[in-house]
């Protein structure tokens, strides 16, 4: 969820047939070459106590008996239960994932190298740290992890479960994978959080909400965590699932699999790995326009979509539909303006508003950067709101399939309505 002492890495990707990658700083979360500064290995003589579960490879450190003067625990427990506690969700974590078919984290802990390493703090931060990175067969590498657990903070308490489960997702990202664009690990364990533990994440509803108020942004935007976007991403994850996988979610083991690097080939990434496992034709650029459509739940089966998630993670609340850009009154009068625009992949929602029915509007949209024109097509999608109103969206994508995923910036258009 939150991740202390944070920093991000230059990587540069190796080129892949196909595809032309620029990655830039893209894992402030997560990557590390090595450990950070302040880490729990520098003095583990501090680890007193320890609790080592009997069926699975994982151990709890904590370091004083004493629940820290912050903690919004209210139940009475010792440190000890506390840590008891975390255990045992820490080995439904590990149960549950195993049981999807994930590859098990490889443990960074110098303490007792083979145990996964989960470690008491105190505040609000929970995170997961690879360092030290093992090196394979053509120079990739595999990150083994630790995991810091705040038990007594904000993201514990009720939701403790759900966290913990989120966070362990990232100590398997790392076994698979630790050097991806970053929005991928924020999108693959809110997915993984909101499957195990639906309706136990108390942030569900304001990640979607700054998911659905963002639709300019692609839905694989990494913002450096300004917003609770990348949470929200996960519904592209619920959408492949429903659309493409018979509402199977062990696709996400699939997908990770087919994202970690092949040894002495190449590291594929993730938007690749996924047009490996679409349906034969379908392109990562189509699944987006479908999802875009989608996202709106306007049509039948998206609308049965988003009632089945907000009864679950949203405790029945409507799952909002994506932030309309502009309005239009159709009157047969021609009527354009200028936009700053979307980024590649990511979508305007334009409102017709017409008398009786919507069906002879005509919309047109220009390019008003000419080299966005060289690369970029616009793809338009109508869909029926009312009678008597429309949804257009507008949606930039590449002609080719090689793009730059960490491309943010925006493609500026006029749109004409008569
Ligand atoms: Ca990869
Ligand atoms: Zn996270």
């Amino acid at each position: 969820m939150y991740f202390y002492g944070a920093r991000c890495r230059q990587t540069q990707w190796p080129m892949v047939s196909f595809y032309i990658w620029t990655l830039v700083c893209v894992l402030s979360s997560v990557a590390w070459a090595e450990l950070p500064e302040s880490n729990p290995f520098q003095n583990t003589a501090q680890w007193v106590n320890r609790i080592d579960s009997t069926v699975t490879p994982i151990s709890v450190y904590y370091a004083s008996d004493t629940v820290p003067e912050n903690s919004v625990q209210e139940n009475g427990e010792s440190v000890r239960e506390t840590a008891q506690r975390t255990l045992s969700l820490l080995e439904t974590a590990w149960d549950l994932s195993a049981k999807m078919g994930f590859a098990k984290p490889v443990a960074y802990n110098p303490i007792d190298p083979n145990r996964f390493a989960g470690f008491l703090v105190a505040g609000n931060e929970m995170g997961v740290e690879a360092g030290n990175p093992l090196e394979i067969d053509g120079g990739f590498l595999i990150w083994p992890s630790y995991m810091s657990i705040a038990p007594w903070g904000i993201y514990a308490g009720e939701r403790f479960a759900s966290t913990i489960v989120h966070e362990f997702h990232h100590a398997v990202q790392a076994v698979y994978d630790w050097e991806e664009p970053g929005s991928i690990y924020e999108m693959s364990s809110n997915y993984v959080q909101e499957l195990f533990f639906p309706g136990e994440n108390a942030d569900a509803a304001i990640e979607i909400a700054d998911f659905q108020a963002r639709p300019e942004w692609a839905p694989h935007y990494y913002d450096d965590y300004k917003t609770y976007f990348m949470y929200g991403s996960w519904l592209y994850l619920k959408f492949l699932e429903l659309r493409y996988f018979e509402g199977k979610a062990d696709f996400l083991v699939k997908l990770w699999e087919a994202t970690a690097p092949i040894p002495g080939d190449r590291n594929p990434i993730w938007v690749e790995a996924i047009e490996t496992l679409l349906p034969k034709g379908v392109t990562y650029a189509d699944s987006i326009a479908a999802f875009a459509r989608w996202r709106t739940w306007l049509e039948p089966q998206a609308r049965k979509d988003a009632r089945r998630i907000g009864k679950s993670v949203l405790q029945s609340q409507v799952v909002p539909p994506p932030r309309i850009h502009y309005r239009f009154a159709v009157t047969g009068r021609r009527q354009s303006l200028e936009s700053a625009g979307m980024q590649l992949f990511g979508s305007h929602y334009i409102e017709l508003q017409c008398k009786t029915s919507c069906k002879g509007a005509q919309v047109l949209v220009e390019f008003l950067n000419s080299d966005a024109a060289q690369t970029v097509y616009w793809k338009m999608q109508r869909i029926n709101q009312t009678k008597s109103s429309a949804i257009v969206v507008v949606t930039p994508l590449p002609k080719k399939s090689a793009f730059d995923i960490a491309n943010d910036s925006l493609i500026p258009y006029r749109i004409t309505v008569r």
